[in-house]
């Protein structure tokens, strides 16, 4: 049994903000571009969001909604002094953490769960620790998968603290939204719903032929993680060098149809300069980075080389699959092979114009 934590910060960029300047605690924030130009929400805090103002609106509409909400432009330097700050807090706890953002990571704190402490109460101390060493509030979620933990630490926030025993993630994920579920995006969302499937319950009805035929590899693993099966690691660690073809999007977007036919695209580069170089590689990479610049890889080691395109593409998509995430935005995905199985020197591919 594992006990993984979900720790993500209140209103982020707007929490440090008010921070910082005591002026406009307890008062409607909103970090972002100017209304002026096309700038649209980074974060609110609470207060703003009473108006419906939430993350990725455009700042005009912001406000609108709310005439006397307190503007502030981003500060990047210091938000990244503050997760730094966040994550050394978090690895005194354990040293098994994988940040997801600069706000959020996931912590396995298996090995701190004891009879006298259990996760609820290691939660808990963590959540004081953070406020009373940065002055920010986090919500964290208990349970015993990755997936579980990061829906509930988003049910009771800000400030929220939610634990999911082990046997019931059934049963709490049954009446949630199916857009709260990894890997379900906007588009998925609507075809779901068009479909009669409204909570993540209604979902895990439906059989895997179904699932697949409707919705591709992705499909039952959505079940898989609706019905609280989640067997991935906290990761900690990164990859290395490869040969890669990667792409900066045009738009930030965290749809998963639009990622996975990119990753299609990508292997496709990877394996025609793999096929003129006449190599084949164990490891398929993925490289991903977010619309906060937070930038990371996955990767997976195969027990076969492999050159060809639908190869790649099969193995990165698996590993993209699991990095979505409701609200989470990706600015630019990369596509690697390396552990060569000839001694040829592996060479980067250069990045092309953005196809996308
Ligand atoms: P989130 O954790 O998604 O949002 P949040 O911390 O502002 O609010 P909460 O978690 O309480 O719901 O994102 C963390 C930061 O990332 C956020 O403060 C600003 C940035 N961000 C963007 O720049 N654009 C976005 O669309 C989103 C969602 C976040
Ligand atoms: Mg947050
Ligand atoms: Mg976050």
């Amino acid at each position: 049994m594992r006990h993984i934590l979900h720790a993500d910060f209140d209103a982020f960029y707007a929490s440090v903000e008010q921070l910082d300047n005591p002026a406009i605690r307890g008062k409607p924030v909103v970090v972002g571009g100017s209304p002026e130009g096309r700038g649209v929400v980074a974060s609110a805090s609470y207060e703003a969001r009473k108006y419906g103002i939430r993350s990725a609106m455009p700042m005009r509409t912001a406000l609108q909604r709310c005439p006397h909400a307190i503007q502030v432009n981003s500060n990047f330097t210091r938000y990244r002094e503050v997760s730094r700050k966040v994550m050394d807090i978090f690895r005194e706890l354990t040293p098994t953490i994988e940040p997801l953002s600069m706000d959020e990571a996931y912590l396995d704190v298996t090995e701190r769960v004891s009879a006298r402490h259990d996760a609820r109460e290691i939660a808990y101390r963590l959540k004081r620790h953070v406020k009373a060493e940065l002055g920010l509030t986090i919500s964290v979620g208990a349970a015993a998968s990755k997936s579980v933990a990061k829906i509930a630490s988003d049910l009771e926030k800000p400030d929220g603290l939610t634990v999911v025993e082990p046997g019931a993630e059934r049963a709490f994920l049954a009446p949630l939204s199916v857009g709260r579920l990894w890997g379900v995006g906007p588009k998925t969302e609507q075809r779901l719903r068009a479909e009669g499937i409204e909570t993540i319950g209604d979902l895990t009805e439906r059989s895997d032929d179904w699932l697949k035929k409707m919705f591709g590899r992705n499909g039952p693993y959505m079940k898989k993680l609706g019905l609280g099966e989640d067997d991935r690691p906290v990761q900690t660690h990164r990859g290395s060098k490869s040969v890669s073809a990667e792409t900066t999007l045009r738009q930030d977007t965290g749809d998963p149809e639009a990622l996975e036919e990119l990753v299609n695209r990508l292997s496709h580069r990877v394996a025609r300069d793999l096929d003129r170089k006449g190599i084949q590689g164990y490891t398929v990479k993925l490289k991903l980075r977010l619309s906060d610049f937070t930038t990371f890889t996955r990767q997976v080691t195969l027990p076969e080389p492999v050159s060809a395109s639908e190869q790649i593409a099969e193995a990165a998509g698996v590993l993209l699959i699991a990095e979505l995430e409701p609200g989470r935005m990706f600015r630019l995905v990369g596509v690697g092979l390396s552990g060569f199985a000839s001694e040829e020197e592996p060479e980067v591919i250069q990045p092309r114009l953005p196809g996308f």
